[in-house]
């Protein structure tokens, strides 16, 4: 099963795990997740309308109380997430930060094709070598049925054909919200674990009222360390209550 896993993980760059946690382990995270997120609304009404749909950073933010923070530090820690990192990234992962994603204000915003590697300012020459090596891994946990995400498969280590290059930086008339003949769609509900290379081609799918929780892990290098906030990092203290070696 341990190969199985990380030899569909290398060959697609996704894993979709249906019912992976049960309602009562998202309950308590839930509470908390939803504090942080009308907190953030309330301060971030204008961006929110501008067009955000995610914030980040919650396990530095000062709308949640140092007990929650810990709360989440054991959902992120806990075995069964450590385990599945362990088997994709065994050479080591580090814990990156996290998110929530959510629909825009505007219900007509389109969504865009993407790789996130494409906004490091790296050229596209460098992204071509990188993705073959690098891993960023979003564990995204959904705490309602979602649309989900459109990816396509094989794209975190393969480099997009034509009509997808062009497709995510606009050229030659495509908008990065156009259909893609590759692209996979990849509905949640709650209680599914959707693991994803952020390197691969991919959009959110907005609607359904989404409200999904994402857990980000990368290689353990100092490339990536220049990249991390440690703000949003376990204390030595805290990490005393908490038993993986992500952090
Ligand atoms: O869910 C979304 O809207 C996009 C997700 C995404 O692009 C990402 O997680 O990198």
């Amino acid at each position: 099963m341990k190969n199985n896993i990380s030899q569909y993980y290398n060959d697609f760059g996704y894993i979709h795990s249906e019912n992976f946690f049960s309602d009562k382990e998202l309950q308590q995270i839930e509470v908390i997740l939803k504090k942080f997120h009308e907190n953030w609304l309330k301060a971030n009404e204008k961006d929110y309308q501008s067009g955000l749909i995610n914030s980040h950073s919650l396990t530095s933010s000062k709308f949640i109380s140092q007990e929650e923070r810990l709360e989440i530090f054991k959902f992120i820690a806990q075995d069964k997430i450590s385990k599945i990192i362990q088997t994709i990234i065994p050479e080591k992962a580090i814990f990156l930060n996290t998110q929530l994603f959510f629909d825009p204000f505007n219900k007509n915003q389109n969504n865009y094709w993407h790789r996130d590697i494409q906004y490091t300012g790296m050229s596209i020459d460098e992204q071509k070598e990188k993705i073959k090596t690098q891993n960023v891994l979003h564990f995204r946990i959904p705490l309602q049925s979602e649309l989900g995400i459109e990816l396509i498969p094989t794209t975190h280590k393969n480099w997009d054909i034509k009509e997808e290059e062009e497709t995510r930086l606009s050229m030659n008339g495509r908008k990065p919200s156009d259909n893609l003949q590759r692209g996979k769609i990849i509905s949640l509900d709650r209680g599914d674990l959707l693991i994803f290379s952020a390197n691969m081609i991919h959009r959110g799918l907005y609607g359904n009222n989404r409200f999904t929780f994402d857990i980000i892990f990368c290689d353990d290098t100092p490339e990536f360390r220049t990249f991390i906030d440690f703000k949003n990092h376990p204390t030595q203290k805290e990490l005393k209550s908490l038993n993986t070696r992500f952090f």
